[in-house]
C-alpha cells in the first residue's frame, strides 16, 4: 500500500469529544474510517487528542507515511506505533492511530480485492476457526455517565442468540425495544421517555434492579425466553467515590457490591453476564464476585483490560474475568486490537467486540468480529446511527 495523502475532518457529537473521520487516498482509490469516542473511559486506555492537535500531529508525520510501501497492516501499524513512541499514544492520539489503522485496512483488503473481515482475518486470524454467530450485546437501557436519571448501572442490555438468522433476531430485538418503550411511556413517565448516549432508554427507576424486571417482562411477553437473556455494564469506576460504591443511595463497600450482584443472580436467573463490576482497580472485588459465581455468569473486563493484551493475560492468570470487551479505540491500533483478543482466545476468555458511546456510523467493528470468530458484539441499541452495525450483521453472517 503506497498512501498518496491523507487527509482528517472532525464529527461533531455532544456524547463525545475529538471524533475523527480519516480519508486516505492510494492508487486505488479513497478509504475513510471514522473512530469513536467515549465517556467512560479506563485510566489506562489509549489518550485521545482534540481534532486540531490531531491535524498538527498528522501534518509532522505524513511525509514519513507517503514516502514507504506498506506490505502489511501489522507494517503500517508499527510504523505509526514507533513514530508515536509512547506506550499510550500520548503523543499521536489513539484517536488518530486509530482512524489511520482503520483506513489502511480498507485500502489493504481492497489491493487484495477481499472485504476488509477477510483481508484482517488472513493477516491476524489465519489459523482462527470461523463460524460462530456472535451474540448480540444490544442496550436498552441507559444509567450512570449515559444518561441524566438516577441509574448508577450504565447499561442494561439485551443477549440475543441467533439461531436462525440476524435478520430475524433484530426484528425481534426492535420488536422488544418498541414494547420495552411502550410499557416506560404508559407506566412510568408518559410521553417523558427520554434516550440515553447509546439509544437506551434513560427514564429514572425505582431502583437499580427495576429495568432488569422491566426488561424480564418484555421478554416474556414477546415469546423470547429462549433467544434472549440479560447483561449489565455497570461500569462501577463511574460510580465508585472515594472508595465506596454509591448506589440507590447506599455507600457499598466492595463486598457489600458483590453482595447485591449476588442478590440480583438469584432475583433475576436470566442476567448472565455483568460489565465491569467493579472500579478498574478494585481487583480483589472481581475476585471474590469471581470466585462466587464461577463459569456460570460471564464477568467482563473492560475499563479493568481497555484492550490491552497484558492487562487480559494478567485479569486472567488472576482469574478476574472470563469475558472481554475489544474496544480498538482503547488501544490505538487494530494490530493492537487483535493481538488483545489472541491473548483472550488463549486464556479461554470470551471475546466481545464493542462499540463506544459516541459511537459513529462505520461498521468497522463488525468485521473485526467476523475476521476474529468473536462471540459476542456490543453495539447498543437497535436504532439511529447504530442500525448501520446491526445492517452489516445481516450482511456478513446470513
Ligand atoms: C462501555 C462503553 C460502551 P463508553 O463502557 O462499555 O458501551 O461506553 O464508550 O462511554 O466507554
Ligand atoms: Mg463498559
Amino acid at each position: 500500500m503506497k498512501i498518496k495523502d491523507i487527509v482528517l475532518r472532525e464529527i461533531f457529537d455532544s456524547r463525545g469529544d475529538s471524533t475523527i473521520e480519516a480519508e486516505l487516498t492510494t492508487s486505488e482509490g479513497t478509504f475513510t474510517a471514522s473512530i469513536p469516542a467515549g465517556k467512560s473511559r479506563g485510566s489506562r486506555e489509549a489518550k485521545i487528542v482534540s481534532f486540531d492537535q490531531a491535524v498538527k500531529n498528522l501534518q509532522e508525520i505524513k511525509g514519513g507515511l507517503t514516502e514507504t510501501d506498506f506490505p502489511s497492516l501489522e507494517r503500517f501499524d508499527r510504523r505509526v506505533i514507533e513514530i508515536d513512541g509512547t506506550g499510550d499514544k500520548s503523543n499521536l492520539g489513539g484517536n488518530l492511530t486509530l482512524a489511520l489503522s482503520v483506513a489502511s485496512a480498507r485500502a489493504l483488503a481492497r489491493e487484495s480485492n477481499l472485504e476488509d473481515w477477510e483481508y484482517i482475518k488472513k493477516e491476524f486470524f489465519l489459523k482462527e476457526k470461523t463460524g460462530t454467530r456472535p451474540l448480540i450485546f444490544s442496550n436498552f437501557i441507559n444509567g450512570g455517565v449515559h444518561a441524566q436519571n438516577n441509574l448508577s448501572i450504565q447499561e442494561y442490555i439485551v443477549i440475543a442468540e441467533t439461531s436462525k438468522s440476524y435478520s430475524s433476531t433484530i426484528r425481534k430485538l426492535v420488536d422488544l425495544y418498541r414494547d420495552i418503550g411502550d410499557t416506560l411511556r404508559s407506566t412510568n413517565w408518559g410521553s417523558n421517555v427520554s434516550v440515553g448516549d447509546e439509544g437506551g432508554f434513560a427514564t429514572s427507576f425505582a431502583d437499580n434492579f427495576e429495568p432488569l424486571t422491566i426488561l424480564g417482562r418484555g421478554i416474556k411477553r414477546q415469546k423470547m425466553e429462549k433467544e434472549f437473556r440479560l447483561g449489565m455494564d455497570a461500569a462501577a469506576s463511574e460510580f465508585m467515590k472515594e472508595g465506596f460504591y454509591e448506589i440507590d443511595g447506599k455507600k457499598l463497600k466492595s463486598k457489600e457490591l458483590t453482595k447485591m450482584y449476588k442478590e440480583y443472580f438469584s432475583a433475576s436467573p436470566s442476567l448472565v453476564s455483568v460489565e465491569d463490576p467493579f472500579a478498574e482497580d478494585d481487583t480483589e472485588g472481581f475476585k471474590a464476585l469471581r470466585d462466587e459465581v464461577g463459569e456460570d455468569k460471564l464477568l467482563v473486563g473492560d475499563d479493568l483490560t481497555v484492550t490491552s493484551a497484558e492487562l487480559i493475560e494478567k485479569s486472567s492468570k488472576a482469574g478476574l474475568i472470563n469475558g472481554v470487551i475489544i474496544k480498538p479505540n482503547q488501544v490505538g491500533t487494530i494490530t493492537e486490537a487483535c493481538l488483545a483478543v489472541r491473548a483472550a482466545k488463549e486464556k479461554g476468555i470470551k471475546t466481545i467486540v464493542s462499540h463506544r458511546s459516541g459511537e459513529t456510523e462505520d461498521n468497522f467493528i463488525i468485521h473485526l468480529a467476523k475476521a476474529c470468530n468473536a462471540d459476542g458484539v456490543k453495539i447498543g441499541a437497535p436504532q439511529k446511527e447504530r442500525i448501520l452495525k446491526f445492517n452489516e450483521l445481516i450482511r456478513l453472517y446470513d
